[in-house]
């Protein structure tokens, strides 16, 4: 989130649109309710469905699934084309004004630089023009053919209205309510936030979809704004936690990345991340890198790590592909690749698409090793459950390992909120049985491994051997301990350029602001520094005080970075230092420093007159209509269609093959002839979550499989009529890959809808239930959905596949 939970109830206008908030986050969902009651504010929904939060929303509109970009980018045509933004937001605080190179294109549904063979971009001409002194640029007028607000308009410009209504099969009627109802709060004192989960997330452009939504709010000045942003309501109650930590496989904790093989050098390493200015003077925070590096390297390696040894840059994996993501990993088990297979909270089998690759992948393992507080349908692949489960165990020779542990109910810790805030809480009881905390299994593992390094060596022994191991229990690091290494402590005296002491050796560090690349300070996690310091755990704090009264509580918990709660605030101020509107005030100019409700995202001390950008983390200081070499796709989102599309073309892009598809996708040669086509498959599939069960796991509890004993499908009358099928009937959804049977929900809340020409109808598919559990067993939906991920995240593409509906 850029903004957090409390402050949805500053908004005006709630665009809750691919996410289910009602029914996924059912908890925050009560700051929406806030809003509409005590602001007025008023709720919007898009979704394939008519949903909970539809329920209570004054406006919905059903869409075809994986066409948000069309929407989306219409709407960004519309807000330009009727002179519906916030002019002096978009001039001062976004790139609008930058010039773009000149070789620089977009033809044919493909942007400039596309090596079809590899299916990857080369991004060298999506950037600025740079003068001579090396600054990006600019046209104050926003009228350069090639400044980047003509550009983007120029691209939009094919997202007309018409476009958009044959594309999405939403209505025109309600596709403009909605976008009238965005455009009103392109004024300052009014404010939308964007609500979003899994519903953007899940598709081969998922990435891009957000973007999207990042480029309306900076248009509309939304961005830095009380109850404004672009806010991703995450998944599991600590999954943010996960991402900060970087425990994906290409980064670091707290952002950083991983070199790739070429990267070999450490200064071209650091170098490339040390994001310089564009623009004169701009803070451009990432050009801190090397503090954040050297403070990692110390907390992991000790003394081990010296400048004359690069800080042990060489004990790091280098990233070359095939890469390490979960749809790449379990590819390569697929082709034999790997044979061992350490699976932590996670249930692959159930929970990953395309489930006869699965099975197949981990039938070819020598052993299996799952770390799970339940028996879970993957650490029981190998077992025939029927119909459900149809495997033959003799066949399968893959060793697997239960090793039981705690959930977070029984131990301490920190947990990370959507909100960025770290939340410290208290073991409620102890473990059952012979349960450990997963923490204690993997120091246990540690110790084995740096034992047989030490006894009976081996290849690459150096950063296991000089892994530091501060804790007191060598056996059980404490939470705390954990805690206090991430916020990091200064190895040396720390002081400033002024020579004034920051910090004593010894002592935790008091915020990012002090970390060093000289060797002198240890931070395990960046972005966590400032949540343990000499005062004591940050996380812990209770104080619920708001002095400005609008849900700004900076003595609850600790949010990340330095307990600011709402990112790129200095945009909620005008160039000139004062607030958009005094509701919406946020933080001020007060004559010698910046101050109001929030941490100031920005220097303390630079006056407005300054001028520089709010956007601290981007090299312009501005926010990024043109998303220059960041994203795989290409810097203005572009519509492709679902790797399985009911339409079977892509009418932005109907005359090139290449740009049906997302080109730059997560896609394997062997996953293509898995792909169905719309004449086999004609039924546009969709799959979510229902509040009753959470994943597998309250299938295994009594109460929740009362609530929801069976697995269901929802489909459209519509459907129904044409298959005549009636409520309580079964069906069986088939899919190029599998086949799911279940209770038919037949509803007027999923629509038939007109799509370029054609009747398309949808068909939902709860996510739950599988073949463990006390719930009625049952075929995992991930029978069905295809092995394709989104370029960037690799996230598979879960919301949109095709099916077929056959009545039982
Ligand atoms: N009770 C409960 N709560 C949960 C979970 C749970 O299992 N149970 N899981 C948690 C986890 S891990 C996560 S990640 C979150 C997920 O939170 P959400 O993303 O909100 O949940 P989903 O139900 O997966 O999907 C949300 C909606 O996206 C819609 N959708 C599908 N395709 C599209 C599309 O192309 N465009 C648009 N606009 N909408 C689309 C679906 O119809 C659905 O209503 O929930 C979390 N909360
Ligand atoms: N078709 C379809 N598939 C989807 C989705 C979808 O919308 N549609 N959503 C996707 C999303 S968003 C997600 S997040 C994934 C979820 O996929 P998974 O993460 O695989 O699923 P979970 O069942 O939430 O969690 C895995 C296991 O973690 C265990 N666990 C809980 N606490 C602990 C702990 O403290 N330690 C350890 N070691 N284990 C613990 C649980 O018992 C559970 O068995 O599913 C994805 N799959
Ligand atoms: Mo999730």
């Amino acid at each position: 989130m850029t903004n957090h939970w409390v402050d949805i109830r500053n908004a005006n206008l709630i665009l809750s649109m691919g996410g289910n908030s009602a029914e996924a986050h059912p908890v925050g969902f009560r700051w929406v309710m806030e809003a509409k009651y005590r602001n007025n504010a008023k709720l919007v929904t898009v979704d394939p469905r008519f949903t909970r939060t539809g329920a209570v929303a004054d406006f919905t509109a059903e869409i075809r699934t994986g066409t948000d970009i069309i929407f989306l980018g219409g709407l960004i045509s519309h807000l330009i084309e009727t002179d519906q933004i916030q002019h002096e937001y978009v001039r001062n605080y976004t790139d609008a004004a930058l010039i773009v190179r000149e070789d620089f294109g977009f033809h044919d549904g493909l942007f400039t630089g596309f090596e079809p063979v590899t299916g990857t971009y080369d991004k060298d001409t999506w950037h600025y023009e740079i003068n001579d002194e090396g600054f990006a640029r600019r046209d104050d007028t926003l009228q350069h053919p090639r400044c980047v607000y003509q550009l983007m308009r120029k691209h939009y410009s094919r997202y007309t209205l018409d476009m958009v209504e044959t594309v999405c099969g939403m209505p025109r009627h309600k596709i403009q309510r909605i976008w009238d109802m965005v455009a009103e709060t392109a004024v300052p004192g009014q404010t939308m936030t964007i609500l979003y989960a899994l519903g953007w997330t899940q598709h081969s452009i998922g990435s891009q979809i957000i973007r999207a939504a990042a480029m309306v709010q900076l248009l509309l000045g939304n961005m830095g704004m009380v109850g404004g942003g672009v806010n991703a309501l995450r998944g599991h109650s600590n999954i943010q936690g996960l991402t900060d930590l970087g425990l994906l496989s290409n980064l670091l904790p707290g952002y950083m990345s991983l070199a790739q093989a070429e990267e070999q050098d450490y200064r071209e390493y650091i170098e490339k991340r040390t994001r310089e200015p564009l623009l004169p003077d701009e803070v451009s925070y990432w050009r801190h890198y090397e503090r954040f590096h050297v403070s990692l390297m110390k907390a992991w390696f000790g003394d081990a790590a010296t400048e004359a040894n690069n800080w042990c840059y060489d004990w790091l994996p280098k990233l070359s592909e095939p890469l390490y993501d979960v749809l790449h990993t379990f590819h390569r088990m697929h082709n034999g690749e790997i044979n061992g297979y350490f699976c932590q909270g996670f249930n692959p089998l159930a929970s990953f698409p395309h489930k006869a690759k699965i099975t197949e992948s981990l039938s070819k393992l020598k052993y299996l090793v799952v770390m799970d507080p339940l028996a879970t349908e993957t650490s029981e692949f190998w077992k025939n459950y029927g119909e459900y489960n149809p495997v033959n165990p003799e066949e399968i020779q893959t060793e697997v390992f239960s090793l039981p542990t705690t959930c977070f109910a029984e131990e301490d810790g920190a947990i990370v909120n959507s909100a960025r805030w770290l939340q410290w809480h208290w073991a409620a009881a102890p473990p059952p049985g012979e349960a450990r905390p997963d923490v204690e299994i993997m120091a246990g593992l540690f110790h084995r491994l740096q034992y047989m390094y030490r006894e009976e060596g081996g290849a690459f022994p150096d950063p296991i051997l000089n892994l530091t191991w501060y804790y007191r229990q060598p056996a059980f690091p404490g939470p705390s301990e954990l805690a206090r290494e991430y916020n990091g402590w200064a190895l040396r005296d720390v002081y400033d350029e002024n020579r004034n002491l920051v910090c004593r050796a010894g002592e935790q560090l008091p915020d990012f602001g002090a970390l060093r690349d000289d060797g002198s300070t240890s931070c395990g996690c960046w972005i966590f520094s400032g949540s343990w310091t000499e005062e004591g755990n940050q996380m812990a704090r209770r104080d619920n005080s708001d002095p400005y009264g609008i849900g700004m509580t900076l003595g609850w918990a600790w949010a990340w970075p330095v307990n600011r709660r709402i990112l790129y605030n200095r945009a909620s101020a005008r160039p000139d230092g004062t607030p958009w509107t005094r509701e919406k005030a946020l933080i001020w100019w007060n004559g010698t420093r910046w101050v109001g409700a929030d941490i100031p995202d920005f220097p303390k001390q630079s006056p407005p007159s300054a001028g520089l950008g709010p956007f601290i983390m981007n090299q312009t200081g501005r926010g990024q209509l043109f998303a220059r070499d960041r994203m795989a796709e290409g810097p203005f989102p572009e519509h492709y269609e679902p790797f399985e599309s009911p339409i079977g073309m892509n009418p932005l892009n109907p005359d090139n093959p290449l740009a049906k598809n997302n080109p730059a996708a997560r896609v394997f040669e062997e996953d293509r002839e898995n792909f169905a086509t719309f004449e086999e498959f004609p039924h546009a599939a969709t799959t979510y979550r229902l509040t009753e069960h959470f994943h597998f796991w309250t299938t295994h509890a009594l109460l929740n499989a009362i609530m929801q004993p069976e697995k269901f499908v929802e489909i459209g009358t519509g459907l129904a009529e044409e298959l005549g099928i009636e409520r309580g009937d079964r069906v069986r959804v088939v899919s190029k890959r599998g086949h799911v049977d279940a209770v038919a929900v037949v509803t007027k809340r999923i629509r038939t809808l007109q799509v370029a020409g054609k009747t398309v109808h949808q068909v939902g598919i709860p996510l739950h239930w599988g073949f463990k559990g006390v719930a009625k067993k049952a075929h995992l939906t991930n029978e069905l959905t295809p092995f394709v991920g989104d370029a960037n995240t690799q996230t598979p593409e879960f919301k949109s596949f095709l099916v077929r509906v056959e009545k039982l």
